[in-house]
């Protein structure tokens, strides 16, 4: 670990202990979200059961599972770690609390890999498809984007037409995931340091290719395999790595095929939502699904207004939310954690779901108001819902359907009287941040080295540095207080934030995407440098730049790693040097873990706001929270109180910077090489 100024910090436990982290389990009032706590009144009084009420009824959890000293990878188990002595210290088959802990942890990194990088096929499939010509319904929005993707990964695109192209690119992808040599996957080498390349040779943590590297981790998880935490995390870090990859060819083919985010205006919270319209939300992940449901409301809004309707009205949820508001501006309806509420408002009139964060519970709760839920992927179907096959040869046709049902679902709504409750509560946003769009923002200031103005602004002084918000919701946390106390915390000591997922739709509801949050709770150089940033490019923005950068979804992380790596190339170091840090306030998903491990094997401290299932043993804490930081850079912060959590991101931040100063001056007097050790 680095040494920071306030020593007291230095502590890589977190600052509560696992009996006093939980307050009022009884109590399911657990958020600061305005909407959601009328809601949930609602809810309560009328005995509608939603996640609320489930977490509290788990209450106490398993302390084995919770602490990650549970193993059921066989069916001689479940073993649990009970003692530290005599044979209850092991598993049955001798296991013991680091194997366990490890194999448990690293299974998660599979589990989230493979949902990044399925949904990351199923864009490569649509994409060869309609170079095919068998995916009539789409097109390539982005050629640029295109060709720029397609010359960064080596391919030669004098000459050819998009579709061509388009049918390499994908082929590419494919082989990303079913390499049989060993060198290395091409989607995540194009988007790298060569200091990094070389780093995950060394450590024999370059994935081969994405799927082998899940199935590695299915294997050496397996009873009586790989029995050494370090070398598992190892491996867990290679299938992690893998699923940046995957998660980078989803962002750069949802952009080729539906054009690359420019910054945009919406709205976010229940009170987007108009009673008088058709209301159709869609939830999951994949644009595929979502932009296509978009494209066709807009032309049947005529049907809308014949069924009496004021038109259709869309909104989003979790992570496929994320992806039409940043490139049609179609406003967030809340996050991860408060989707049943959204029903429960009574005006919902088809949740269309694909994959990903989608709870089984919302069907009780559709129910009870006679919404319509729709499922569309083979693999994710939830009982008693309706299914509407969604193949990319007949996508429109899709969409009509659900678009048909949802006004029909409309009439029905109006017939009967059902009585609506909308919160009242919604707040301005911009976002649409892709790395293209933030960096055309800095080359208003400096056209030749737009990512310049960035770092400079670090160096100066101006900023103390980047911060990544990223993750998802978790009721151990209470639910958005962490997201909004973090993002006000950094904002105040001058961190500039970008982020991604249901972080951002935190911030977003809770208004802290606009430029009236930077006028509340900016710090004096922060309010300089956003303030600097907008004068340059007002011509071609609609309003004021936000407190925060909303990048998209969880796959798009994929994009901060593309700003660290531009940082650090302008700087002339690697990664770990930049002063950088992330932060899942209120992580939960496999995905996030996935996540959480590459940024940590990038070299970027990360922080996480809930407690993974790592307590149960020392010695993995120690090689995730110290050890990490000497191998890669980067290490996690693992702290629930969110006001400490922004203490540690703070002193790492001061750390970086304070280094990265003190190596440039020394590089300058004594006209040696800069200093490359973190
Ligand atoms: Ni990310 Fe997005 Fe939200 Fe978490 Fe789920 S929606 S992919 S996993 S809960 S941020
Ligand atoms: Fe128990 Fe070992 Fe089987 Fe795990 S793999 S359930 S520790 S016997």
């Amino acid at each position: 670990m680095p040494r920071f100024r306030d020593t007291s910090l230095q502590n890589s436990k977190p600052s509560v202990d696992r009996k006093n982290r939980i307050k009022e389990p009884k109590n399911i009032m657990r958020t600061v979200d305005p909407a959601a706590l009328e809601i949930l009144e609602y809810t309560k009084e009328n005995n509608i059961i939603t996640a609320f009420d489930r977490w509290s009824a788990q209450q106490p959890q398993c302390a084995f599972g919770y602490q990650g000293i549970c193993c059921r990878i066989c069916f001689a188990g479940p073993c649990r770690i009970k003692g530290v002595e005599g044979p209850g210290s092991m598993g049955i088959c001798g296991a013991r609390d680091y194997t366990i802990v490890a194999r448990n942890a690293i299974r998660m990194m599979a589990g989230g890999c493979s949902a990044h990088s399925d949904h990351g096929r199923e864009l490569v499939e649509v994409l060869y498809h309609l170079a095919e010509g068998h995916a009539p319904d789409y097109e390539v929005r982005d050629p640029d984007k295109l060709r720029r993707v397609a010359k960064k990964i080596g391919l030669e695109i004098e000459g050819k037409s998009d579709l061509d192209l388009a049918k390499e690119v994908a082929e590419v992808a494919f082989e990303d995931y079913g390499r049989h040599t060993s060198e290395g996957c091409k989607f995540l080498k194009a988007n790298i340091c060569e200091k990094r390349i070389k780093k995950y040779e060394e450590t024999d943590t370059m994935p081969r290719a994405i799927d082998r590297e899940v199935v590695e981790v299915m294997h050496r998880t397996h009873v009586g395999v790989d029995a050494d935490p370090v070398n598992l995390i190892f491996g867990g870090i290679k299938c992690s790595l893998a699923d940046v990859t995957g998660e980078h060819i989803s962002t750069d083919i949802s952009d080729i095929l539906f054009g690359t985010p420019k910054p945009v205006m919406s709205e976010a919270n229940l009170g987007v939502i108009d009673p008088d319209k058709v209301n159709i939300i869609v939830h999951g992940h994949n644009p595929v699904l979502s932009q296509m449901v978009v494209d066709t409301a807009r032309e049947l809004e005529e049907e809308a207004k014949a069924a009496g309707a004021k038109g259709i009205g869309i909104s989003g949820i979790c992570c496929t939310g994320n992806e039409v508001l940043m490139r049609n501006g179609v406003p967030i309806a809340t996050s991860y954690m408060a989707q049943e509420l959204a029903i429960a408002t009574g005006a919902i009139d088809v949740m269309v779901v694909d994959v990903q964060c989608i709870m089984p519970g919302l069907r009780n709760v559709c129910e009870c108001f006679n919404t319509k839920l729709v499922t569309t992927m083979s693999i994710s179907k939830i009982p008693g819902s309706y299914h509407f096959s969604f193949e990319d040869s007949k996508a429109k046709k899709s969409a009509e359907a659900i678009i048909r049902l949802a006004i029909e679902a409309y009439k029905d709504r109006k017939n009967t009287g059902r009585p609506v409750r909308i919160p009242q509560f919604k707040n301005k946003l911009m976002a649409g941040f892709s790395l293209e769009a933030l960096l055309d923002l800095f080359a208003a200031i400096n056209p030749d080295n737009p990512i310049k103005v960035l770092t400079d602004a670090i160096i100066n002084g101006e900023i103390a540095g980047v911060c990544a918000l990223a993750g998802c919701n978790n009721l151990e946390a209470v639910y958005e207080k962490n997201h909004t106390e973090i993002v006000k915390e950094l904002a105040k000591n001058n961190v500039f934030m970008v982020g991604t997922g249901c972080v951002m739709q935190a911030a977003a509801k809770h208004g802290l995407l606009n430029y009236e949050a930077v006028e509340k709770y900016a710090g004096p150089g922060l309010k300089r440098f956003i303030d600097r940033l907008y004068e340059a490019n007002k011509d071609k923005l609609s309003d004021k730049l936000p407190l925060a950068f909303h990048m998209g979804s969880c796959v798009d992380n994929s994009r901060i790693l593309d700003l660290w790596t531009e940082m650090a190339n302008a700087l002339n170091v690697d990664v770990p040097k930049v002063p950088f840090v992330a932060t899942a306030p209120e992580g939960m998903s496999e995905k996030a873990v996935a996540i959480g491990t590459w940024v940590v094997a990038s070299g970027i401290p990360c922080h996480v706001g809930a407690m993974p299932p790592l307590e149960g043993s020392n010695l993995v804490w120690s090689v995730v929270t110290c050890i990490a930081h000497d191998v890669f850079g980067g290490y996690f912060i693992l702290e629930t109180d969110p006001q400490e959590a922004a203490k540690k991101l703070l002193a790492a931040l001061e750390y970086r910077a304070w280094k990265l100063k003190v190596h440039m001056k020394a590089a300058e007097e004594y006209g040696t090489e800069l200093c490359q050790a973190f």
